[in-house]
C-alpha cells in the first residue's frame, strides 16, 4: 500500500496499524472513516510530545532548549494560557487555531518569539499551531502546555483536555455528519508521551495530572514507557536543605530527584534534574559573547566581593562595580545566580576560554544533554509501540463510538488479527517493560536490567547488551537467553514474573529469528 504517511512510519507495527485503517476505511460508516483518516495522519507524523507541568515550572523555557530557539513566551502574557503545538515545517509560519476550527497567521514579534499578547478573543481560542524548520522537530512535535495547578480554569481545562483528561463535554447532537465529534477528537488528539516538569516540591495535582495523562494515552497501564520526568529550576536548590549534598548545588538536585522518582513511582521510570534557564540560553543563541565578556570582568573581581554580590539577586545587581548594572541584570536573566557563578568559575579555570566553549560548559551544566539522551532513548527507540498502542486505543475508541454493531464487530476483529502478528509483539513488551519498570512486578535486578535492555532499545545489539558485536555471537547470544527465560517462566518463577518471562523469552526469539534471517 502507498499512501503519503507512510514513508514516515515509526516501524512495523505503525505500518500494521496504517494498514488496518486503510482496509478498513471503505467499509465503516463516514464518521468512523473520518476518525480512521486522522488516526492514519497521527501515525505518520512525529511523535507528539508534550511538556506539562504546574504553572510556572519552566516548561516553556525548557522548550526553547529543545528547540534549541527561544520562541515559546515565557513568565508573563496570554501565551502562557494556550497550548501551543510546535512542529516541523519548511517556512516558519504560527497560526492561532479557533475553536470553530478558523485559522489566523500570527506574524512572530520583533525578536522572533510568538508574540505574548495575540491580539484576539482569547475565550476563542483553541491553540496556537508553531511550525518551525529546526530539525529537531522532524523527530518530534513538541507541545507547550499552560500551566497546571493555575487559578485560570480555563487554560487548565485546555491542558487537561490536550493531555486526554477531559471528560467528553457534551453530547453531539449531530448524528450523521462527517465531521469528528468530542468523543473521537479526543480519542486522536491525546499526545503519546509527556515530558512532566517538576520543580522541587511534588504536590498532590502533580501525580494526579500524570495518572490522567497514562490513564489517557493507553488502552493499558502505560506508565514509564511514554513519561519522563525533570526536576526543573535545579539551580534553586538550597543544598544546605538536602541531606548528603555536601553544600554541592547539582549532587543535592540529584538526591531531591531520586526522592521524586520514588513519589512518582509508577508513572515515571526516573527524575532527571536539569537547569532549563542555562540550557535556554546556551542552546537558543540567547549567551552571546558579550555576556562571556562580562562573564570575564567579572572573574576579575576579588573573589571576597564576587560571592558576596552572589548571595542574592539584589545584591548582585545593587552591588557598586565596574561591571554595568545593565550587564548584570541581562546576565541574571539568562543565567541566573548559579550560571553566573558556574560561568564565572569556568573562566576562571581557564582563563583564555572563548565564547563558544563558555556556552559549551554552561550547557554541560544544565544538564539538558542527559534529557535529550532519555528522550532518544525511552521516546525515539519506543515510538514505533507507542505510537501504535495509541493509535489502536484510538481506533478501538472509534469502533466503540459507532452505533452499528457489525462496523463494531469488524473493527474488533481486524485488531484481534493484527495482534497476533509478530511485530504486535512488541505492545506486550512495552506492557512487560513498565511492570518491571514500576515495581509492579518484582524481579532481582540483574533480571530488570535485562528486561529494560531488551526492551528500551531500538538496535539489536544494544538490546542484547553486545553493541557492534557479529551476528553469530549476536544469533547465539538471542537463542541463550530465549532457553534461559522460558526455563525461568516455568521453573523458579512467581506467577507474576513467569508472565514477564514468557514475554521476554519470545522477545529474545524473535530477536534470534531476524538475527539469523537477516
Ligand atoms: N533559576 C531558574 N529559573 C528558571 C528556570 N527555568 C525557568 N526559569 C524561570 O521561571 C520563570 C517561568 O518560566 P516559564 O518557562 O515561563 O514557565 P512555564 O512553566 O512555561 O510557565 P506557565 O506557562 O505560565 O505555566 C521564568 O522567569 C524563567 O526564566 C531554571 O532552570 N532556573
Ligand atoms: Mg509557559
Amino acid at each position: 500500500m502507498t499512501s503519503p504517511e507512510q514513508g514516515r512510519l515509526a516501524g512495523p507495527l505503525s505500518m500494521s496499524v496504517a494498514n488496518l485503517c486503510h482496509r478498513l476505511q471503505p467499509q465503516v460508516s463516514a464518521r468512523t472513516a473520518a476518525g480512521f483518516a486522522e488516526v492514519l495522519r497521527r501515525l505518520g507524523a512525529p511523535l507528539q510530545v508534550a511538556v506539562a507541568g504546574r504553572i510556572k515550572s519552566g516548561k516553556s523555557t525548557l522548550v526553547n532548549a529543545l528547540i534549541g530557539r527561544r520562541v515559546a513566551p515565557t513568565d508573563i502574557g496570554e501565551c502562557t494560557r494556550l497550548v501551543t503545538r510546535f512542529q516541523y515545517g519548511t517556512v516558519d509560519r504560527v497560526e492561532i487555531v479557533f475553536t470553530d476550527g478558523r485559522k489566523q497567521v500570527l506574524p512572530f514579534a520583533s525578536d522572533g518569539m510568538i508574540p505574548a499578547e495575540l491580539g484576539v478573543d482569547i475565550e476563542r481560542v483553541s491553540h496556537i499551531e508553531a511550525y518551525l524548520t529546526n530539525a529537531v522537530l522532524q523527530g518530534m512535535t513538541v507541545i507547550d502546555t499552560p500551566g497546571l495547578g493555575s487559578l485560570d480554569a480555563a487554560s487548565v481545562s485546555r491542558t487537561e483536555q490536550l493531555l486526554g483528561a477531559a471528560k467528553h463535554r457534551k453530547e453531539e447532537d449531530d448524528e450523521g455528519s462527517d465531521e469528528l465529534d468530542d468523543t473521537s477528537r479526543n480519542a486522536v488528539a491525546g499526545a503519546e508521551a509527556v515530558l512532566y516538569v517538576v520543580t522541587q516540591g511534588v504536590r498532590a495535582d502533580d501525580q494526579q495530572a500524570l495518572a490522567a495523562f497514562t490513564a489517557a494515552t493507553a488502552s493499558r497501564e502505560a506508565g514509564p514507557v511514554n513519561a519522563i520526568a525533570v526536576l526543573n529550576k535545579a539551580d534553586t536548590i538550597a543544598p544546605e536543605s538536602v541531606e548528603g549534598s555536601g553544600g554541592d548545588v547539582w549532587k543535592a538536585a540529584t538526591l531531591l530527584a531520586e526522592k521524586q522518582a520514588s513519589t512518582l513511582k509508577p508513572r515515571v521510570a526516573d527524575v532527571l534534574p536539569v537547569i532549563g534557564l542555562i540550557a535556554e540560553s546556551a542552546e537558543s543563541g540567547g549567551f552571546t559573547s558579550a555576556d562571556a565578556d562580562a562573564l570575564r570582568q567579572l572573574a576579575e573581581l576579588d573573589d571576597d566581593v564576587l560571592q558576596t554580590m552572589l548571595i542574592s539577586a539584589d545584591i548582585f545587581t545593587s552591588w557598586e562595580c565596574d561591571v554595568p548594572a545593565g550587564t548584570r541584570l541581562r546576565l541574571l536573566e539568562k543565567l541566573d545566580l548559579f550560571g553566573v557563578s558556574h560561568g564565572v568559575e569556568a573562566v576562571r579555570k581557564e582563563p583564555e576560554i572563548t565564547a563558544g566553549a563558555l556556552r559549551r560548559a554552561l550547557l554541560d551544566a544544565s544538564g539538558l544533554e542527559a534529557v535529550r539522551q532519555r528522550l532518544a532513548v525511552v521516546f525515539a527507540a519506543r515510538a514505533d509501540g507507542i505510537k501504535a498502542a495509541a493509535a489502536l486505543a484510538s481506533v478501538t475508541a472509534l469502533a466503540h463510538a459507532s452505533a452499528d454493531p457489525a462496523e463494531r464487530q469488524r473493527v474488533h476483529d481486524a485488531i484481534e488479527v493484527l495482534l497476533a502478528k509478530p511485530e504486535a509483539h512488541q505492545l506486550r513488551l512495552l506492557e512487560a517493560l513498565t511492570l518491571v519498570a514500576s515495581g509492579a512486578v518484582d524481579m532481582p535486578e540483574d533480571l530488570s536490567e535485562e528486561v529494560l535492555r531488551v526492551g528500551s532499545n531500538a538496535d539489536i545489539g544494544a538490546q542484547l547488551g553486545k553493541p557492534g558485536a557479529p551476528r553469530p555471537e549476536l544469533a547465539a547470544h538471542a537463542l541463550e537467553r530465549a532457553g534461559w527465560w522460558r526455563s525461568f517462566a516455568s521453573f523458579g518463577a512467581t506467577p507474576a514474573q513467569s508472565r514477564v518471562a514468557h514475554v521476554v523469552h519470545r522477545a529474545y526469539f524473535l530477536i534470534w529469528q531476524q538475527v539469523r534471517d537477516a
